[in-house]
């Protein structure tokens, strides 16, 4: 398997989960582990990249501890963190020296890291293809490398006004959290690629991929139809969403040439690890997979 991904959990075939399958667990307990002197390196790291790209902001996210299947059900195991805190510690230099630390510590390796949870999606087109974008230099993670619709998502959207600094726990209800992570995925569709929400199916869970160039943090990966055709959705794609500016190009794949990406080296290279996480050839998605084989008419989600 390439070595820029790993698979974390792969959900049951040969339909993946749907949003009434899925749960969430919040604790104090799955929160990030403290290391003494470890927020003044974080501060200094976030004043530096703000610096470099002042459009950054601390965004709160759900942190990912770790992810349970129990028959056909999956229970996300959730505490919460902060954009700045991903940059300080999965994404900064010192990624590898607290993963040594948290394994002598804890028997963890993860357990000083920010491990937001992201969110991508497999988007099916009318007409068989499958949608990519070419990430823009102005993100934090995998500039200029293509990616597939995705994002994070956002505990701010499930309690509202709320200050993010302000954001507790014990005030998100669960069944909230879940259906924010499925919500976010078509939000991140509609924003980044500018498709209307009712042109879209709801996502089927597909499995979690841990991006090992971010020192393991994971994406929830999902499958979404959707009704329009590859050309009309590069009209939309091209008239641009709210968040057009993370993206700088559209680029389709036909179903058949999916399955093949990775041998055929080229746009492998390119892609970054989110988008190979959600490949059924490493992701080894027996839904995906399958949809990619037969077309998506037998798991009920043709539009
Ligand atoms: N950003 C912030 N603060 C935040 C969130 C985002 O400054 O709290 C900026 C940052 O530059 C980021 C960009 O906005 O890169 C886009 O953010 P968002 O759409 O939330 O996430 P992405 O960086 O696009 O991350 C997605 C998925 C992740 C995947 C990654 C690369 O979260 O799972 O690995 O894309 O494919």
């Amino acid at each position: 398997m390439d070595p820029e991904i790993s698979i974390m959990l792969q959900c049951p075939s040969p339909k993946g989960l749907a949003e009434t399958a899925v749960r969430a667990e919040l604790s104090p307990a799955y929160n990030r582990r403290q290391l003494p002197g470890g927020q003044a390196w974080i501060d200094a790291v976030w004043e530096a990249r703000c610096r470099h790209s002042p459009w950054l902001f601390n965004g709160s996210k759900f942190r990912l501890h770790s992810a349970q299947l129990d028959g056909g059900s999956l229970t996300f195991c959730l505490g919460l963190t902060c954009y700045k805190d991903f940059l300080g510690t999965n994404r900064a230099g010192m990624a590898r020296h607290l993963q040594q630390q948290g394994r002598q510590d804890f028997g963890d390796s993860q357990a000083y890291l920010a491990e937001p949870l992201g969110v991508g999606a497999m988007v099916h087109t009318a007409n068989d293809c499958f949608v990519f974008l070419r990430r823009s230099l102005r993100v934090g993670e995998a500039p200029g490398l293509v990616d597939i619709p995705g994002g994070h998502p956002e505990p701010q959207a499930v309690v509202g006004d709320v200050p993010e600094e302000s954001i507790r726990l014990q005030d998100l209800p669960r069944q909230m959290v879940v259906k924010e992570i499925f919500t976010s995925i078509l939000r991140e569709i509609r924003d980044e690629v500018n498709l209307p929400l009712p042109t879209l199916s709801q996502p089927v869970l597909l499995g979690i991929a841990r991006n090992q160039t971010s020192a393991g943090r994971a994406s929830a990966e999902f499958y979404v139809r959707c009704s329009l055709t590859s050309e009309q959705v590069k009209q939309r794609y091209e008239i641009g969403g709210p968040e057009a500016q993370e993206s700088t190009s559209i680029i389709f794949i036909k179903r058949e040439d999916v399955l093949t990406l990775e041998q055929t080296g080229e746009m492998w290279r390119e892609l970054c690890p989110s988008a190979k996480g959600a490949n059924p050839v490493v992701h080894l998605s027996k839904t995906l997979s399958y949809v990619l084989r037969h077309g998506a008419a037998q798991l009920g989600l043709e539009m």
